[in-house]
């Protein structure tokens, strides 16, 4: 049989069942993370094209709890409620996660699960909650194995087991698993560094990038119109597909640079650049569509005004979506608060916006 790394990496037909796992529960939650350097591009099967930057953050997570139990001659089952409510659409993609994942976790098949689940965001507010989602069920998983198998050499092999999984779940859920910056793809001079699974950058970031602000704008609920997975898809074939991988990996050597330095300027510079590349290649993809909203752009323009005229360094990075997320450092706040009620707010809907910064990781709750 042939290996292959993307999915099997982990696999270990050794780790047999050791009679019957008991019924149980374990609970994680998992925050959602922001991509500084964007992941637009993949190739078979779920590896990205280029290496992407994340800061985690703290308040918009997923908190998830799974019951298991032996699971009768039906075999391995999901029953999925989130927010109290069965929802179907998640129990189904969770169920196909997880038999998916059988290969590397044959325990898998001989469990039923009862799985509650909540955001702490909006679920209108467009914010990707695959990857607080994702990454809070392939901790679970993991942690299931670690109890009953007692796997794991230590914490490190732990989580980055996890954020492979969170990968297969959905990419940019990889970076969630830990907290501060995470990259994510095989990166020169980035020792650890793997396309396989995310990397928590912890040495040399400057005190001022620790505990920078988020503030996530709230521009438009309706469902977007192209999902992420077809994005991605579009960049099969895309005439500047390879200029864009390229300029990717050098914007994240720049980018980890200015993080270690302290270096605000080029900061602001490259967060930008990535978000607005990131929508041009939406732009001019065949075919092409736009996700920002006039209110977008206002709020952008509004951006560059401030920072030029009140010289506070506000920026923003854009996620596949309209909301903007409006990033600065925190000893700015009592002058960004304003800005954003005074300023901002008319372009935003009733849900306004979500108040955040970087955060410290995932945490088990049960
Ligand atoms: C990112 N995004 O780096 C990029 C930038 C959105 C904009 O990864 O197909 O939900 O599940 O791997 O991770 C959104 O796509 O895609 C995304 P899949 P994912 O965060």
């Amino acid at each position: 049989m042939t290996v292959n790394p993307s999915t099997d990496f982990y696999r270990n037909p050794e780790m047999q069942f050791r009679g019957e796992i008991p019924s149980g529960r374990i609970g994680w939650r998992s925050p959602s993370n922001i991509a500084l350097v964007k992941y637009w591009g993949k190739k078979p099967v779920q590896l990205p094209q280029n290496p992407s930057m994340s800061i985690t953050l703290k308040n918009a997570y997923t908190e998830t709890v799974a019951e298991y139990m032996p699971a009768d001659e039906r075999g391995m089952d999901v029953v999925f409620y989130f927010h109290g409510e069965r929802n179907e659409q998640f129990e189904k993609k969770t169920k196909n996660f997880f038999e998916s994942m059988q290969a590397t976790f044959p325990f898998i098949g001989q469990l039923r699960f009862v799985i509650r689940s909540k955001n702490t965001f909006p679920h209108s507010a467009g914010i990707a909650s695959s990857a607080s989602g994702m990454s809070a069920l392939a901790l679970i998983l993991c942690d299931l194995e670690r109890k009953y198998f007692d796997t794991f050499p230590n914490e490190e092999e732990f989580f980055r087991k996890a954020s492979y999984i969170a990968r297969l779940g959905s990419g940019s859920a990889s970076r969630s698993v830990y907290g501060g910056v995470s990259v994510w793809g095989e990166t020169e001079g980035l020792p650890g560094t793997s396309d396989l699974y995310a990397f928590p950058v912890r040495e040399d970031i400057h005190p001022d990038f620790l505990n920078y602000r988020d503030t996530i704008l709230l521009v438009d609920k309706g469902q977007k119109k192209v999902s992420s997975r077809a994005g991605h898809e579009l960049m099969n074939g895309h005439p500047f597909a390879r200029q864009r991988f390229d300029q990717a990996r050098k914007n994240l050597e720049i980018l980890l640079n200015a993080l270690k330095q302290g270096d605000l300027e080029t900061f602001i510079r490259i967060i930008e650049l990535e978000a607005l590349t990131l929508h041009a290649m939406m732009m001019t993809s065949d075919p092409y569509y736009l996700l920002m909203k006039p209110g977008t752009l206002n709020i952008i323009e509004r951006i560059f005004d401030f920072r030029e005229n009140e010289n506070i360094p506000v920026s923003f990075t854009l996620d596949a979506g309209p909301n903007v997320h409006l990033l600065y450092p925190v000893t700015y706040r009592d002058k960004v608060m304003p800005f954003i009620e005074n300023e901002l707010r008319t372009f935003l809907t009733d849900a306004g916006y979500i108040d955040d910064e970087v955060g410290r990781g995932p945490e088990k709750i049960i």
